[in-house]
């Protein structure tokens, strides 16, 4: 029944043209769907203290067989968290799965001693106390464990969560703002799943150079899900919390949708697209007329990565049915959203390079192109001979030593070590840094902690204006190069130290990671 379901889908995706097929794609389905889980909301309570707690828990994502996972404060995935800016919250993070694990927020702007990174280790039954004191804009940020070297592993099993920052400037717009009505968080990810129902999370030569390449979608831990919104504009906070899969997303029957705010906060002005590249570990906030009442899908549409298109990422991919027909809206698209400060004409003289290397790439990789992966991929034809073999090395190759897993990748030309500080950043200053790779063609989004950067140029033009705003990840890819501008304001000590690192995290977990001080 599952599988069927799952064939329908395909079928449904494949014979797409683009031409109002949303509503023909829902029509061909002919079991029930399930609903999208809105993630609940959580705020302090009156004391100020918020309470997470990582369990372990099991999901049944392929309908008949139980999956043991991982989650906080449920069994897969975890709530969003809503803080305001000016607001301190004291929170109390307990280790109730049976593994060490961190607690890092992901695009918040404090103190390395709050960060959560790789040194923040919370062993099993045990807690973490951490002040946060919020003082950025209104923004969709999350969280998730950042242990060195199993985050990967950790995010599979569900470990991550929203955790969105609230201001009076966003309040003051007439968004949606309805939460799960008209304001719909979307968490994308990627999964496999071994015979026996289990997430397959092997670190192989081939996951460490490509990154996790799962066959199914989830959004918000379900299958293709469907979610009923108001009648009216909708407001979809994005998050692609894949392990290292990139998307381009648009919508079956082609209708634009507007690009509001990027991973740190509000853009200057929407930005009108029909397909919209995002890399994993950022987040766009997207507001799509639904006034006409007539349902339609999120698609994934095929990327560059040969690796990523496979079956079936081959073709137009539906996420997600939004069915905007309840209750009328009431949010609107503003013609301006923000005065995002421009940048300055004097750029400040270059501080930071972050080079990041693969050391194993033709291990990884020179097996792909023996299957016949790149010759596939440019006939355009996916051929099943070639996906089977390609699936097989996937699966089948065995897992990497922990010394060969951890000498992989790198940046600046060492693996990562996290007795080594890699170099120290001005505190409270402008810094203009450059981001880029070796060789390697792969696409590395490389995130930055304790700060929201601007973009001021990838591959030497300008950013896309849905990357001119506030930005804590950094896409590279084909030998590219970013500049950013960037800010620390807080410290972040030899102890208490923040991450430089590709958010590919099979990457990460393999050496592609720095560690850096503020003084
Ligand atoms: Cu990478």
């Amino acid at each position: 029944m599952v599988r069927l379901s799952r064939r329908t889908i395909l079928l449904a995706g494949s014979a797409w043209a683009f031409a109002g097929v949303g509503e023909c794609n829902v029509s061909t389905q002919t079991t029930a769907r399930p609903s999208l889980p809105i993630p609940p909301e959580l705020r302090a309570d009156a004391a100020g203290s918020i309470k997470l707690e990582a369990q372990t828990g099991t999901m049944r994502f392929l309908g008949d067989r139980e999956t043991a996972t991982y989650g906080v404060n449920g069994p897969y995935l975890g709530p969003a968290l809503r803080l305001r800016r000016g607001e301190t919250v004291t929170v109390q993070v307990t280790n109730s799965v049976p593994e060490n694990i961190t607690m890092h927020w992901h695009g918040l702007i404090i103190p390395g001693a709050a960060d959560g990174g790789p040194h923040q280790v919370i062993a099993p039954g045990k807690s973490w106390r951490t002040q946060l004191s919020i003082d950025q804009p209104a923004a969709t940020l999350w969280f998730h464990p950042h242990y060195y070297p199993s985050t990967a592993q950790e995010v599979i099993k569900g470990l991550a969560g929203l955790l969105i920052v609230d201001d009076e400037e966003v309040g003051r717009l007439p968004l949606p703002s309805r939460w799960g009505v008209d304001d719909i968080p979307l968490i994308i990810q990627d999964r496999r799943f071994t015979p026996d129902g289990q997430f397959f999370d092997r670190m192989n030569a081939i996951a460490v150079t490509n990154g996790y390449v799962g066959d199914i979608a989830l959004v918000n831990g379900a299958r293709y899900p469907e979610a009923r919104t108001a009648r009216g504009w909708i407001r979809l906070r994005i998050l692609n919390g894949s392990n290292a899969r990139g998307y381009k997303l648009s919508v079956s029957d082609n209708r634009s949708f507007y690009v509001i705010a990027s991973d740190g906060g509000l853009l200057a002005s929407p930005v009108e697209l029909k397909e919209l590249p995002i890399h994993a570990g950022e987040r766009f906030e997207m507001l799509i007329d639904g006034r006409d009442g007539r349902a339609f899908d999120v698609v994934t549409l095929p990327v560059a990565q040969d690796i990523m298109r496979l079956p079936p990422f081959d073709g137009p991919l539906p996420l997600v049915t939004i069915r905007p027909d309840g209750a009328d809206g009431t949010g609107r698209l503003p013609s301006s959203l923000l005065v995002l400060p421009a940048l300055p004409r004097q750029l400040p003289p270059l501080s930071q390079e972050l080079v990041m290397n693969m050391f194993r790439d033709t291990r990884g990789m020179m097996p792909l192109k023996q299957a016949g992966l790149p010759a596939m991929i440019r006939s355009g034809k996916t051929d099943p001979a070639v996906v089977a073999r390609v699936v097989n090395l996937i699966v089948s190759d065995s897992a990497l030593s922990e010394a060969e897993q951890l000498s992989s990748n790198g940046v600046n030309r060492k693996p990562f070590s996290l007795e080594r500080i890699d170099f120290s950043a001005a505190r409270n200053k402008g810094l203009r840094w450059r981001i880029s790779e070796g060789p390697d063609l792969m696409p590395h989004p490389v995130h930055i902690h304790g700060c929201q950067f601007r973009i001021i140029s990838r591959n030497g033009k300008p950013p896309e204006p849905e990357r001119a705003g506030w930005k804590d990840v950094a896409p590279i890819s084909n030998g590219g190069v970013s500049e950013i501008l960037v800010r620390f304001p807080y410290s972040a000590s030899r102890d208490d130290h923040y991450m430089a690192h590709c958010h590919i995290l099979e990457h990460e977990d393999s050496g592609m990671m720095a560690q850096f001080t503020v003084p």
